[in-house]
């Protein structure tokens, strides 16, 4: 049975995203209200900066580098102000951002850059070494590469402020919203390496639009302030952080990284009143004693997404604060809100991750069958925000979404007779270490790579006490070697020096004599997620 969302469809406007973010006339807040304060550097942008230094950087591009439509912008930095100029500039320009976790390794960040085709590459001061070596293996000229911050006066590479435009005669290029990509981000899917996920302008603007309903009516520009610690390079953080606070004019206190005391100190001192959180932080507002020493009265919102936030968290959170917290389920492919409840009905039913945004359709599959409402099984999902595809890659597109345009989000769950959306499992391979995605294929291919490592599956294990799934990688070891805590040391060690660190092995080895494997030789991953779900239930 397919469930569809009960708001009014939205009418997603023909423009691109400069068009509706700029241009409209949808706007209520002023041109002189501040939207990103950096809460590190003190700098702030009100809507008419964003606007005018964006435009600027847009016709820099375009008159310095030659910018193209569809040319990529690859973003490796932490969160900073800056970041929204070189996003929307990019944007004027007719360009892709491709934003990478500022924590990678140079091997991970140079087969990114090479995997989306980078025209260019922005980081900080802080990553300039290994962007340097990163661009260098993949063949992007130096020159490409830019700083935004803080720059040492002696670097050789360019500021972004000082690509600004040297004519005032300068035309963007025509935008079909409908193809072209306004963002390249990089997920696993159901299987296998992360891929590039293409997402249009027209799924971008609707997913603003489909998000925004879900809030309408209780946030205002006058009144609300916002917190924003979720990386800029993961789509909640992007829908969070820089799309959200320009369409509706609520100024967010960007922080660089999460800091428990930090995230309090600011709420306190800025009266925040919204805050979009993962569930690892919802953890330590339930229970860390440090959160007593601040006072965070002026909250009067939160919302958790990106993995499941429990019952006991969000109750733990209502009683010790006052502070209802809201569930939101969604994926990179659906740019990235599916379902979230109201600020008003959070507690109808906690727990839930509340209903489909409007103009999106889900349907619960088992076996390529229906299930009937209130069964389990795998969300399929349909809507003006579902994804292209996969950057170069058909046959991944071809087998997640099918010829009517439904795609297999490999998490399973049902919706009850309010259609309310539950989610209680994950088929895909996808591991969430504290929201991020963790492809344990990349870990897999790694690992064998080890002389030690015959064979390996690596899976996620949930840890209650972290409020996130950890990494563990199951071993065959090869016959030379002696198995044990020497070994096991050995082979994180090697591996956690070629991978950005929320990848570690956080759940540990485990040597094991055979990987559990079909006829076919595909490796049956489900088989050890049970058995580690039976362990820690004993
Ligand atoms: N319960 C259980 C949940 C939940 C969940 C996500 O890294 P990605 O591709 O994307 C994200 C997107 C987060 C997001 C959701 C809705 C929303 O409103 C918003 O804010 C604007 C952000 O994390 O990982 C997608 C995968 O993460 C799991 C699930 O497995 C999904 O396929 N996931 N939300 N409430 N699991």
């Amino acid at each position: 049975m397919v469930i569809k969302s009960s708001h009014p469809p939205i009418t997603v406007p023909t423009g691109d995203l400069w068009s509706f973010l700029f241009q409209s006339k949808v706007r209520e807040y002023p041109d002189s209200h501040v939207i990103y304060s950096d809460s590190s550097t003190q700098k702030q942008y009100t809507f008419e900066d964003v606007r005018d230094n964006a435009e600027q950087f847009g016709q820099g591009i375009q008159q310095q580098w030659q910018w193209q439509k569809g040319d990529v912008m690859a973003l490796f930095v932490h969160n900073s102000a800056d970041v929204a100029v070189v996003t929307f500039g990019t944007h004027w320009a007719g360009g892709v951002v491709c934003p990478f976790n500022n924590l990678y390794t140079v091997g991970e960040l140079a087969a990114q850059l090479r995997s989306c085709e980078a025209k260019a590459l922005t980081t900080h001061m802080a990553n300039i070494e290994v962007a340097r070596e990163a661009a260098l293996i993949a063949g992007l000229p130096l020159s490409r590469v830019i700083i935004l911050g803080e720059q040492d006066p002696k670097s050789q590479f360019r500021h972004f402020s000082n690509l600004q435009r040297t004519s005032s005669i300068s035309t963007r290029p025509v935008i079909d919203p409908k193809e072209d990509l306004a963002f390249l981000v990089y997920s696993s899917g159901t299987t296998g390496l992360p891929k590039g996920v293409m997402l249009t302008h027209e799924n971008i603007i609707a997913n603003i639009l489909q998000s925004a309903t879900v809030d309408e009516g209780f946030t205002s520009w006058q009144t609300d302030r916002t917190i924003g610690f979720l990386p800029m390079y993961h789509i909640y953080g992007i829908a969070v952080l820089l799309l959200g606070p320009i369409y509706r004019g609520i100024t967010i206190y960007i922080m660089q990284r999460f800091e428990l005391g930090t995230f309090c100190q600011l709420i306190q001192e800025n009266k925040i009143t919204l805050a979009y959180i993962v569930p690892p932080v919802a953890l330590a507002l339930a229970k860390h004693p440090l959160v007593d020493r601040y006072n965070l009265s002026s909250l009067r919102m939160m919302h958790s997404s990106a993995a499941p936030t429990s019952v006991d968290i969000i109750e733990s959170i209502h009683k010790r604060l006052g502070v209802p917290l809201k569930q939101g389920y969604g994926l990179s492919e659906a740019s990235p809100g599916v379902s979230s409840q109201t600020w008003i009905g959070w507690n109808s039913p906690i727990g839930a991750s509340g209903q489909l945004v409007p103009s999106m359709s889900m349907k619960f599959m088992d076996n390529g069958e229906e299930v009937t409402q209130g069964e389990e099984g795998e969300l399929w999902i349909k809507g003006p925000n579902l994804f292209k595809g996969y950057y170069n890659n058909p046959k991944a597109t071809a087998e997640s979404i099918d010829l009517k345009g439904w795609y297999r989000t490999g998490d399973v769950g049902y919706a009850d007779e309010n259609n309310n959306i539950y989610i209680t499992d994950r088929v895909k391979e996808l591991i969430k270490y504290n929201g991020f995605q963790v492809a344990p294929a990349q870990l897999e291919g790694l690992l064998l790579g080890h002389p030690a490592v015959d064979d390996v599956a690596v899976i996620g294990v949930y840890s209650a006490e972290r409020a996130t799934e950890l990494p563990r990688a199951y071993i065959v070891a090869a016959k030379a070697y002696t198995t044990g805590d020497e070994l096991a040391k050995e082979i994180t060690g090697w591996l956690h020096a070629k991978v950005a660190p929320y990848k570690k092995l956080r759940g540990g080895i485990r040597f094991v004599d055979t990987i559990p494997k079909s006829n076919a030789g595909k490796l049956l991953r489900r088989i050890l997620v049970e058995q580690a779900r039976a362990e820690a239930s004993q």
